[in-house]
């Protein structure tokens, strides 16, 4: 029987992203989910660009996203993948998740990475810090279903890798279309710090704010990559949570927000939609709920992370 091969041996890690970890550079890996899963084309490749080069605003920092590809995990894509990755046909490219890594690197083909399949890959490479646009987590109705419904236990399995994979995730807060409250209690549970950066309430995805107090607020980047580095120091084994608010310019006023995540909500149940096909089903209707407005404020938010990623990433290295 051939000997399984780990995570490790699975890796292929691009010439720029190896060289860059030689060099003590600063690193950030970035996920495709939200490329083949989470945005329409053409914006999904220009955000997939544009967060590249937004850590590069940084001095030394090196972009490092990450997919399946014929049974290997790439850390580091070049123009040709992402392009590939954007324009795959809807439904060809299959969502890997931690629960999903063995069928999506068994069956050949492409792949794209979730947050939780992005950290065991950027973990294995050597790579402590990762950007998204907004973490997965407790769904609505996970814990308790509408009446006559019973409860879905959906819980992104996002939550569980942060809790056990050691690197800073910054995002713009957990998706809107989750329950907020019990993914931070979650969180809490399974030892994950969450620093807000700059203000005192909870940045909402789509808004500045989800209406929920920040369980931590940090001053700014600086202070958010000093208590990421002690918390990481301490190897306690779990991940932290990095939130910062959504571009003022593009943000969604709270009301707006809330109203198409609850009609988007409402219509899925209608529907019957579960499982991994929540998530990209009601990113695309609350898009047409708002005409497009979730999206300019979906791109912005996850190009604003990657480039606050950057500036993190230098500073746990002490190079900012
Ligand atoms: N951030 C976005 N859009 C996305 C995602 C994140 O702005 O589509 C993706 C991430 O890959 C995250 C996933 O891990 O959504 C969560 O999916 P689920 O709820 O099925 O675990
Ligand atoms: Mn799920």
């Amino acid at each position: 029987m051939p000997i399984p091969s780990t995570v490790s041996e699975r890796i292929v890690v691009s010439a720029e992203v190896a060289s860059a970890l030689e060099d003590g550079r600063p690193l950030v890996a970035l996920e495709s989910t939200l490329i083949s899963h989470g945005l329409p084309y053409p914006q999904n490749l220009e955000v997939a660009l544009a967060s590249e080069a937004a850590v590069r605003e940084t001095d030394d920092a090196v972009p490092a996203t990450v997919a399946v590809r014929d049974g290997r995990l790439l850390v580091g894509l070049d123009a040709e993948a992402l392009e590939a990755l954007a324009t795959a046909p809807a439904g060809s490219v299959r969502k890997a998740a931690r629960p999903t890594m063995a069928v999506a690197l068994s069956e050949g083909g492409w792949a794209a990475t979730t947050v939780s399949a992005t950290m065991i890959a950027a973990r294995a490479a050597g790579i402590r810090v990762f950007a998204t646009g907004g973490i997965g987590g407790v769904h609505r109705g996970a814990l308790a279903g509408s009446p006559g419904a019973a409860a879905s236990l959906d819980i992104s399995s996002d939550l569980e890798e942060l809790g056990r994979t050691p690197m800073a995730v910054v995002c713009a807060g957990p998706k809107a279309i989750l329950d907020v409250p019990a993914t931070l209690e979650y969180l809490e549970t399974r030892g994950v710090p969450i620093l807000t950066v700059g203000q005192a309430e909870l940045p909402g995805f789509f808004a500045r704010s989800a209406r929920v107090p920040a369980p931590h607020t940090v001053a700014d980047i600086a202070g958010a990559g000093a208590v990421v580095g002690v918390h990481l120091g301490l190897g306690l084994g779990s991940g932290v949570l990095v939130c910062v608010p959504v571009p003022r310019e593009v943000a969604l006023p709270e009301d707006v927000a809330r109203d198409a995540v609850e009609r988007a909500t409402a219509d899925a149940e209608t529907a019957g939609v579960r499982g991994p096909a929540l998530t990209p089903w009601l990113l695309v209707r609350i898009a047409e709920l708002t005409g497009g407005a979730s999206v300019r404020a979906n791109t912005a938010l996850i190009v604003n992370d990657a480039r606050v990623a950057g500036e993190l990433a230098a500073h746990l290295i002490g190079s900012a």
